[in-house]
């Protein structure tokens, strides 16, 4: 009974040595998508972007490349299944969002973390101001907290347009943030 037990230990390690075994070689020899950071990267190589298929490669002179289009799917802003297409938005400035001047959602950032995300969406100018009316200046952003936002998310803002009210960390969200 015991030898036996062993025996069915030494099978299965080997089954799994050799179920590893083409996973590594597969691993070492497929080269990995590349993930460009921006269309202007992506269409030096590019011109008319990547395509999710051939038909739509085929339709836009656009490279089709499946693994390509996944590895870049955040670039395809307009979701058409080309990955920067000539109305794909770009983000040259750099920052992980798109610049496409929308307002992001900043409820319950700090005013730094809220200018930042904005400047992410390509706007460098925010205003902001005290949320309890007693004017007070923001003069550390890191120490305020937006329980408002002007607009709404997903507007469209421009230099100067948004508005954040704040409040003072450890002050009342008034529900806000939890
Ligand atoms: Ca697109």
């Amino acid at each position: 009974m015991k030898v036996r037990k062993k025996a069915n230990q030494l099978v299965a390690a080997l089954a799994v040595a050799t179920l590893l075994m083409p996973a590594t070689l597969t691993r070492a020899t497929v080269m990995p998508a590349k993930a460009y950071g921006t269309c202007v990267e992506l269409r030096s190589k590019f011109v008319n972007g990547i395509a999710k298929t051939s038909a739509l490669a085929k339709k836009n002179k656009a490279r089709f490349s499946l693994s390509l289009y996944k590895a870049n799917i955040a670039l395809d802003t307009n979701k058409n299944g080309i990955a920067c297409d000539k109305k794909d938005v770009d983000n040259p400035l750099g920052g992980n969002a798109q610049e496409d001047f929308k307002m992001p959602n900043v409820l319950c950032m700090t005013l730094q973390e809220a200018q930042d995300e904005i400047q992410d969406h390509g706007v460098f100018y925010s205003r902001s101001q005290d949320a309890s009316g007693r004017g007070r200046g923001q003069w550390n952003d890191s120490n305020w907290i937006v329980i408002k936002q002007s607009p709404a998310p997903g507007r469209t803002i421009s230099e100067g347009s948004p508005m954040l009210s704040a409040v003072k960390i450890g002050e009342s969200t008034r529900g806000v943030c939890k």
